[in-house]
């Protein structure tokens, strides 16, 4: 794998949720692979401050220069709590002229040397309009689920055939204008497109992104060969190129894990083999109060036991003498190391908002899920696993119930169901990990990509 001449490249992070986490493990597997370019990593200061584990397992000498970048958020403002997009908006008014301060500081830091290439967050599609101005190639990576990322691309399309604002009635129809996803409703698409506010922050963000998309050299995707074949052909037609080098978290080098500090895996031993259900929202999302307390009664009387993530703030919302009556069979904790526990064999169920990192875990775990999606790529997520793949099951009704919870937890953990589900979740498994090792597909990709990035 060869890099000729003497890239720097810029990778540009999109701050929030599980988006830089994912770009810095490329950016490390990268910079391994191609020891003799420059890599430089543009975030803002706070993501960076939560990557410090990452960041500090980087060799010192390495070919890694990390950047902050300020989020927009004036000294002393106060987020408001009920508007997740203010950050985001704040951010983004500033972005373009952080993102080419800190890539002029870049140039100076590896003196003097040029930006030979641009690798973003896909959300930051104007990194597109700076490569094309500093003529130089631009690699997008989509952190999400490739269903979603398609019905972005389909955005107009999808307004034409169901207007901005689909009526009641059209949002149980199915999807079956995309062929592939004919067993999807126009309720799972990402709010902003065909219903809800599509002059949100987070609308005109991913109806540029899938402007600028096709332009970019080459597109990488978190997802693996053999897993969607109807959706990557179709994305491969809407790109100049596109390479599926997932599960990124099995093909990166991982940072090291925080400390089990609650003993989650020693408790995890004293299971007996797929009795367990583990319990996460990933990190912005949170069941609504009423919500957390049903799924504590539907833990409770299922008998089942349970490891919940669960925030100090969260566990204000459980029912009182919750956590005495169920002490010996559950933990709930503010954090749990996800892929160790998702990899013990005692855990037999992942109730999960569908995040695609945690489904790419889950898939690699071989653990079923029970799904409760809450906004983006979630609901396409979450009806993927339970009606395409057949790996995983909804809540009745939508939303946490203690019925529709036990329900649930018995079809995942104690049928023949839930029998089936693990057999199908094995199977993408196995092909996950094929993928992944030496001579695998996505393993091959990466080697591709490292090709695209500093082979010019
Ligand atoms: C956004 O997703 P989230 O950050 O909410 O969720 P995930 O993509 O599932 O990622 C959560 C990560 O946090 C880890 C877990 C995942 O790697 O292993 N984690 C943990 O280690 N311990 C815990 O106790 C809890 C979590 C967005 F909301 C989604 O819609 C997108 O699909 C996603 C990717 O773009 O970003």
């Amino acid at each position: 794998m060869g890099s000729t001449g003497n890239p720097h490249v810029a990778l540009i992070a999109f701050p929030f949720s599980t988006h830089a986490a994912p770009l810095f493990s490329l950016t490390a597997a990268l910079a391994a692979a191609a020891p003799s370019a420059t890599f430089s990593f543009i975030n803002s200061a706070r993501s960076n401050a939560s990557l410090a584990r990452a960041i500090s397992a980087v060799p010192s000498g390495a070919n890694i220069r990390v950047y902050d970048i300020s989020d927009g958020c004036p000294e002393g403002y106060v987020l408001p709590v009920h508007d997740p997009e203010e950050e985001v908006r704040l951010f983004l008014e500033v972005a373009a002229v952080n993102i080419r301060e800190a890539m002029e500081k870049a140039v100076e830091g590896a003196g003097g040397k040029r930006i030979s290439c641009i690798v973003s967050d896909a959300f930051i599609w104007f990194a597109g309009k700076m490569a094309e101005e500093m003529r130089v190639p631009w690699v997008p990576l989509w952190t999400g689920g490739p269903y979603s990322l398609a019905a972005h691309m389909y955005t107009d399309f999808l307004r034409l055939k169901f207007g901005e604002q689909a009526t009641p009635s059209r949002l149980s129809e199915p999807l079956d204008c995309i062929p592939y996803m004919s067993g999807l409703q126009v309720r799972e698409l990402p709010e902003g497109i065909v219903f809800g506010n599509s002059n949100s922050v987070f609308a005109r963000l991913v109806h540029s992104m899938a402007k600028e998309l096709p332009h970019a050299t080459t597109v990488a995707l978190n997802t693996f060969h053999g897993l969607d074949p109807a959706v990557d052909a179709d994305l491969d037609t809407k790109f100049k190129h596109s390479l599926s080098i997932g599960p990124l978290h099995l093909i990166t080098p991982q940072p090291p894990q925080p400390a089990d500090s609650y003993g989650c895996i020693q408790w995890l031993d004293k299971q007996d083999p797929a009795t367990v259900v583990y319990i996460s929202f990933g990190t912005i999302m949170s069941l609504p109060p009423p919500e957390a307390a049903a799924l504590a009664e539907g833990l409770e009387a299922s008998g089942v036991p349970f490891i919940w993530s669960l925030k100090a703030a969260g566990q204000a919302y459980l029912p009182s003498g919750f956590l005495e009556r169920t002490g010996g069979r559950g933990l709930v904790v503010p954090w749990v190391p996800q892929l160790k526990v998702l990899n013990h064999s005692a855990v037999g169920a992942f109730v999960t908002h569908c995040g695609w990192n945690s489904v790419m875990e889950s898939v690699t775990g071989g653990v079923p899920m029970i799904c409760r999606p809450f906004l983006g790529d979630q609901r396409l997520n979450a009806g993927v696993v339970s009606r395409v793949w057949k790996i995983g099951a909804g809540f009745e009704g939508g939303i946490v119930t203690q019925g529709a919870a036990e329900k649930a937890l018995s079809l995942v953990l104690k049928e023949d169901g839930g029998k089936a589900m693990r057999e199908r979740i094995g199977k993408l498994r196995e092909m996950a990990l094929g993928a992944t090792k030496p001579g695998g597909s996505s393993r091959n990709n990466l080697e591709a990509l490292v090709e695209v990035i500093c082979g010019y």
